[in-house]
């Protein structure tokens, strides 16, 4: 039941300030009678969905699983242990724990009102379903991505400073599905002004994704308006400040919750210097051109022990590229 409901969760929308959230309401005799899921922030919590379709109410003895520890606040909308508590459930079975400080503790609320619950069912695999929006609530900052695509003797561009095409198709297929899932793409002024890229997230077919994530430029420099990045296809802001955090913190109070750094090597080392980053993910093309246009570039490492050390995650072949994602090793 708790797969299903990992499922449900999947169908809300992975960007936003909210998580992805399902529930279902079993019979007293574990046949499923709702299922509901959380649709983004501002709109009824997964548990809250799952009991609107009970018109006539809860059975007797019936049961709520649920993929989160159900909320015990009043935010945009009420706490869902008390919905669950008056809906009369006998019993709930949940996944994740509530990192949140004024959601949490759901749990408790349920227990002294005499509900059973059951907890930890599935946990890890939520946890990690859930991993963007549980390690951004944790750090009370974004999840950041850094991605480049680079050639095989790690090179992001030539010496001309031409960048395209490194990658294959696949792999930009990849990238515009990512950028469809998330909240802002951040870009120094650099690869604005050199690059000119559109940055919004396009389907194979060209068209865009319904979702698109805000477009940051950081940095000082003035820019002309007739950049792409300006055009209407996606918002847009020009953050004129170096420094990430407060990038970071602007886009938290926005509700972003995942971000994702586009480059270009200045940016990128700055937040890898600050040890600001979540994951890296590279596209790695099949392609030797030499010369010193790197990704990475002062990150204030000069001998080896000190080497930031990582792990790949996930590695596959992407057409003709190898995609890698790697995270920062435990510990390190
Ligand atoms: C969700 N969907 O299905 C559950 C959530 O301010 P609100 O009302 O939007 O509440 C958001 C918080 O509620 C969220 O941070 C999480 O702690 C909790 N549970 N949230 O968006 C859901 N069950
Ligand atoms: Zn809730």
């Amino acid at each position: 039941m708790m797969h299903r409901a990992l499922e449900l969760a999947l169908l809300g929308p992975a960007y936003g300030a909210n998580p992805q959230v399902g529930a279902i309401i079993l019979d007293k005799d574990l046949n499923i009678i709702a299922e509901g899921w959380h649709k983004g922030a501002g709109t009824a919590h997964a548990e809250v969905d799952a009991l609107s379709k009970l018109p006539n109410g809860v059975p007797e003895g019936a049961t709520a699983v649920v993929t989160l520890e159900p909320c015990n606040h009043t935010g945009r909308t009420g706490p869902c242990a008390v919905a669950l508590i008056e809906s009369g459930i006998s019993r709930v079975v949940y996944a994740s724990k509530d990192p949140g400080n004024e959601s949490a503790n759901g749990s408790k609320t349920l227990l002294d009102a005499g509900v059973e619950v059951i907890q930890g069912v599935l946990e890890e695999e939520a946890d990690k379903q859930s991993v963007v929006w549980l390690t951004a609530m944790k750090k009370q900052r974004p999840y950041i991505t850094l991605k480049w695509a680079q050639t095989l003797d790690g090179r992001t561009a030539a010496s001309d400073k031409t960048s395209k095409w490194i990658s294959g198709t696949e792999s930009r297929e990849d990238v515009h599905l990512r950028r469809s899932q998330l909240d802002a793409i951040l870009v120094g002024t650099g690869t604005v002004k050199y690059d000119n890229p559109d940055l919004t997230a396009r389907k194979p077919d060209g068209t865009r994704y319904e979702h698109q994530p805000l477009r940051v430029v950081v940095g000082n420099t003035e820019l002309a308006q007739d950049l792409r990045v300006f055009n209407e296809d996606a918002p847009t802001v020009h953050l004129k400040t170096h420094d990430v955090k407060d990038v970071l913190a602007h886009l938290w109070d926005r509700g972003m919750r995942h971000v994702l750094v586009e480059g270009g090597a200045q940016l990128a080392s700055e937040f890898i210097s600050l040890g600001l980053f979540d994951e890296i993910l590279i596209y790695q093309a099949p392609l030797l051109i030499g010369g010193t246009n790197v990704a990475v570039t002062e990150i204030g490492i000069s001998t080896m022990k000190d080497a930031l050390a990582l792990e790949f995650v996930e590695i596959k072949k992407l057409g003709p590229d190898v995609f890698i994602r790697a995270i920062p090793k435990e510990g390190s």
